[in-house]
Parts: C-alpha cells; structure tokens; sequence
C-alpha cells in the first residue's frame, strides 16, 4: 500500500448527459473560433490576463508532476525589437535555404514569409522553455520525464484560456530557436519550446481560408 499523501478529489461535476452535450458543444463552439494570428493591434494588455492564464497552463499534467516548463513574459519594447531582429535573421535562412521545397509548398496557403512585423506590434511576446532537466541548488540535476508532451500540453492550455480571454495568438517557431536562451538569459538545460505572441487581434485582420479534417479523418473507434 503507497503511504504518499492523498486529499480528496473536489473537480468532479456530476453533469447529466444533456448538460454534458451541452457542455463540451459550447467549447468546440468557442475554441472553433480560434485563429492564428498574424496581423496585431498595439494596444496594452493588463498583465493579471497574462498571469492568470500561466496559472492555467501550469494546471496541465506532467511527467512525475515535475512541470517541465518555463515561461518568460516580455512586455519591453527593447527585447522584443531584439528577438525579432534575431528571428527574422533566421527565417531568412529558413525561406532561402534551410526549408524543402516540400515544406515551401505546405506553407504556401498560410501566405508566410520571413518578415515579422508582430514580433513588436503584439504587447507581448510568451517564450515557452522546456526544462530538460532541473537544476536544483546545490547544483545536482533531476531528470525530467516527457518534457515535450508536458510542454505541448500547457501550451495549448495557455493558447485556449488566453483565447477564452478574447485574446489572439500565435505560435511562432523560428527555427533554430537557441538565439532566445541568450537574449533572455535560460540556462542551457532549457530548450526553446514556441514563441507565443499575445494581443488583440489588429482590426480588419484577416486569416486564410483553411479548413479543418473531418471527425472521420482524425479519429477511429473501436467498440469491440
Ligand atoms: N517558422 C516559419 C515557417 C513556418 C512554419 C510552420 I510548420 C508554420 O505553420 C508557419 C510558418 C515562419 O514562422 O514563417
């Protein structure tokens, strides 16, 4: 018999199956309008929206509940013109010479380039880190466990509650993306994760036309 501490489990809703329908449809409903976005209005957000939101990405489970991850906010005007500078200098590589022409053709609908204007425009930039490891005080490193799928997971927790917020985001990932352990000063036991930029969307915005698989296409059941 384990002897760790347990409490008592307080989540549980005990929903009909009308109200369950009703439930998980409202959400589809909302995250359904979710977008990436590209094109970012200037105007502040309060910071509270942003912590509050960390809080619920750091909700999501983890290899051995170690939280894997790491979040710097940057809200300056400074690093934010530097972490553009340093992304757009790898783009250009990206869309010059490091991308396939197969992976050109796949991005061909999204309408990208290597410009990145909303890299200052957005009031906030969220650089996600994941912790390969801890490094605890004394300098000894505890191994962490699925540090990618913990990270994947309270990303997409934080990209839905900022979202819930009335928020735009977008997950940008310029690649290599090390540069952002210098500027913002992670130790090398983190690997950059995503950048995550953080606004309003910019009035009259506009999104491509792109359309989602079908239940069909991304799921099987078997029920024998
Ligand atoms: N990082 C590049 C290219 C890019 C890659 C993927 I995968 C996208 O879904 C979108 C863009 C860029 O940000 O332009």
């Amino acid at each position: 018999m384990s002897q760790h501490p347990t409490v008592p489990f307080e989540g549980h809703e005990d929903l009909s199956e009308e109200e369950m329908r009703g439930r998980v449809a409202e959400f589809y409903a909302e995250v359904r309008q979710r977008r990436s976005i590209r094109d970012f209005d200037t105007r502040e957000v309060p910071r509270d929206l942003i912590e509050t939101a960390l809080l619920a990405a750091n909700t999501a489970p983890s290899g051995a509940n170690l939280q894997p991850w790491h979040f710097v906010v940057v809200g300056g005007a400074e690093t934010k013109r530097r972490i553009r500078v340093a992304a757009e200098a790898e783009e250009r590589e990206f869309y010059a010479h490091r991308a396939s022409p197969e992976w050109l053709a796949a991005l061909e609908p999204l309408g990208t380039d290597s410009n990145k204007p909303f890299l200052e425009d957005a009031p906030y930039l969220i650089a996600v880190f994941l912790q390969k490891y801890a490094v605890l005080d004394d300098g000894r490193k505890v191994k962490h466990y699925y540090p990618a799928e913990s990270t994947g997971i309270a990303t997409g927790i934080l990209i839905t509650a900022l979202h819930h917020a009335g928020l735009a985001t977008l997950t940008h990932t310029p690649s290599p993306m090390r540069f952002l352990n210098e500027i913002l000063g992670r130790p090398k036991s983190e690997r950059p994760f995503l950048l995550l930029v953080v606004g309003h969307a910019a009035a009259g915005a506009r999104v491509p036309d792109i359309s989602r698989k079908s239940l069909e296409e991304i799921a099987t059941f078997i029920s024998d």
